[in-house]
């Protein structure tokens, strides 16, 4: 069984200034997304959000993507690549938040010290579309001006938004990301044997799959993830 879920991520609560609460509009003219990495290796397992609304009516659909990051320094921004998605519908009432959480199915595994983003969008119009809290510290998120295809431009702001992200401590050598480290995972370090650069049997990075990873695997084995 995989071990309970740990914090991966978790900003602080939704953060007002004196005329109220701030967030950042989810809408036809806007797509949000935040930044996160984690410290380990882990499988995902829920985020949530914290989401206010412009409409006093519940139910605006948002789309939310976990995707990769697609480069360095300020080109940091989400890829386009989800690497899975979830639909929710919006369940505040006015400006007044409530945390809603998404719960994964196919528990990607999320690498240590990688980018990744939380993207949330919707078809709702400005005026009455879903908010995306601001957290009262955190990391600085970007924001699309335009539905589709356009390009992510930074906020520029050092705010976050109200984002917690839980998976389970997952080992490198579960390659097949079903929990356990065992013949499965045997199996596809052995087809990778040789010369592999980059190749997922390759768990110590030095572009061979030999004996050095048989022996990390074999450390690893059963012990779980
Ligand atoms: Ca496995
Ligand atoms: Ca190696």
């Amino acid at each position: 069984m995989p071990a309970s879920a740990d914090t991966l991520y978790s900003s602080n609560g939704p953060f007002g200034g004196w005329f109220g609460l701030w967030g950042a509009d989810v809408s036809t003219s806007q797509s949000v997304a935040q930044r996160f990495t984690c410290a380990i290796d882990a499988d995902l397992s829920t985020a949530s959000f914290w989401i206010m609304n412009n409409s006093s009516q519940p139910g605006a659909r948002i789309t939310v993507t976990v995707e990769t990051d697609s480069g360095a320094g300020s080109a940091s921004r989400p890829s386009g690549t989800a690497i899975e998605s979830w639909t929710m519908d919006t369940m505040a009432s006015g400006w007044n938040p409530v945390q809603q959480t998404v719960t994964s199915t196919l528990r990607p595994q999320l690498r240590a010290g990688t980018k990744y983003w939380f993207v949330l969008r919707s078809e709702a119009p400005g005026g009455s579309s879903p908010v995306w809290n601001f957290a009262s510290s955190g990391q600085g998120y970007t924001c699309l001006t335009l539905p589709n295809g356009a390009t992510w431009q930074s906020s520029g702001l050092s705010a976050g938004l109200c984002m917690g992200v839980t998976g389970t401590p997952s080992s490198p050598a579960d390659l097949d990301h079903d929990g356990d480290v065992d013949g499965g995972d045997l199996g596809i370090l052995l087809t990778t044997w040789g010369s592999c650069a980059g190749c997922v049997g390759d768990l110590n990075g030095d572009g061979q799959v030999d004996g050095a990873d048989l022996g990390a695997l074999l450390t690893a084995w059963s012990a779980g993830a």
